[in-house]
């Protein structure tokens, strides 16, 4: 089957993040058939049930089944969600470990099944388990996407709507780099309308938003527990660009092959979505400090994947 057919969704992996982002495909329509895999065979029984009772409201019909891998066969996207989650105070690196195993064997499960479609990886830390989805899966790079900063960038985006008074929406800026501690706004190039917003902040009011993109997850997990409609939301937003073949920019991980000149790591970057996945990166310019940076977050990541892969 062309891996660019049919709109089949398999998630694995439902706990908060994965039914959130079920909850998201129901209500904005996103796809025909969503076939949900976890160990916890109940918890998708109740969620498959209580989904599906939602249907008759929804703006589209759409199948709501639990399944196995052997459904990924003729699945268009497989979406990862599952793994251990972030505990209070544990830092997503510290998950690595844990979640590069179980990850070994969905994807091996998945690829297995012969599936030949777009993997999204959301699973913490996201950067690294994507490069291990690419490397177990041996899918081309354009075909695994991380959440990346998805999801740190729409935090930006709010944080400086409320600063300048202006919808989200409306306010362009990215997150980059690793999902997690060393990643930073690409301050250069946020804008409202074409309009640079790093001028019109103090040093002091930027590393304060900064910051609180950064370590929004900490204090909601400290909070409730875990988040999980942030990067629902994104997770949906991602999937929509594939299957309406947007070729929209989105902050997502992708595979550095020279970019910035930087290569082998996954870290969020705005690139380009299209139905085949990835197209390409959009190179920001950014100033010398943003390049030290990066290089810093690329430094932190690939010292992670190296002692795990070589
Ligand atoms: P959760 O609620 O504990 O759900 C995880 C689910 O995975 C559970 O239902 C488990 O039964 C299931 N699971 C575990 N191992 C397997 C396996 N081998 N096969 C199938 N299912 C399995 O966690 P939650 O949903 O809160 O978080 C899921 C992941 O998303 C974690 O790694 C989080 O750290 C990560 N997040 C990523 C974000 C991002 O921006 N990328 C944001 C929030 C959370």
């Amino acid at each position: 089957m062309n891996f660019t057919q049919g709109n089949k969704v398999v998630l694995i992996g439902d706990g908060a993040v994965g039914s959130s982002y079920a909850f998201a495909l129901m209500n904005q329509g996103l796809c025909d058939e969503l076939i949900i895999v976890d160990l916890n065979e109940d918890k998708v029984k109740g969620d498959t049930m209580d989904l599906s009772h939602g249907i008759a409201y929804a703006p589209t019909a759409m199948k709501v089944k639990k399944g196995s891998y052997q459904d990924c066969s003729d699945a268009a996207i497989v979406v990862i969600t599952a793994g251990a989650a972030q505990k209070p105070g544990e830092t997503r690196l510290q998950l690595v470990n844990k979640n590069v195993a179980i990850f070994k064997s969905i994807v091996t499960n998945v690829m297995d099944s012969g599936f030949n479609g777009i993997f999204i990886v959301a699973s913490n830390p996201v950067d690294i388990l994507s490069f291990a989805t690419l490397k177990y899966s041996g899918l081309p790079k354009e075909r695994v996407i991380g959440s990346g900063t998805i999801l740190d960038s729409a935090r930006f985006r709010y944080l400086l709507g409320e600063e300048f008074d202006t919808a989200a929406i409306s306010v362009h800026g990215y997150i980059i780099g690793e999902h997690g501690d060393s990643q930073f706004p690409a301050w250069s190039s946020a804008n409202i309308s074409g309009a640079p917003l790093a001028q019109k902040l103090t040093e002091e009011r930027k590393e304060e938003i900064a910051g609180m993109a950064r370590e929004a997850a900490y204090e909601i997990i400290n909070a409730k527990g875990a988040t999980y409609y942030g990067i629902a939301m994104g997770l949906a937003r991602i999937t929509k660009a594939i299957f309406r073949n947007e070729n929209v920019v989105l902050p997502v991980g992708t595979l550095l092959e020279g970019e910035y000149g930087h290569s082998g790591v996954y870290v969020g970057m705005p690139s380009v979505i299209t139905r085949a996945g990835v197209k390409r990166i959009v190179e920001l310019s950014l100033n010398e400090e943003e390049r030290q940076k990066l290089s810093q977050s690329v430094r932190t990541l690939k010292d992670i994947q190296d002692s795990i892969f070589e």
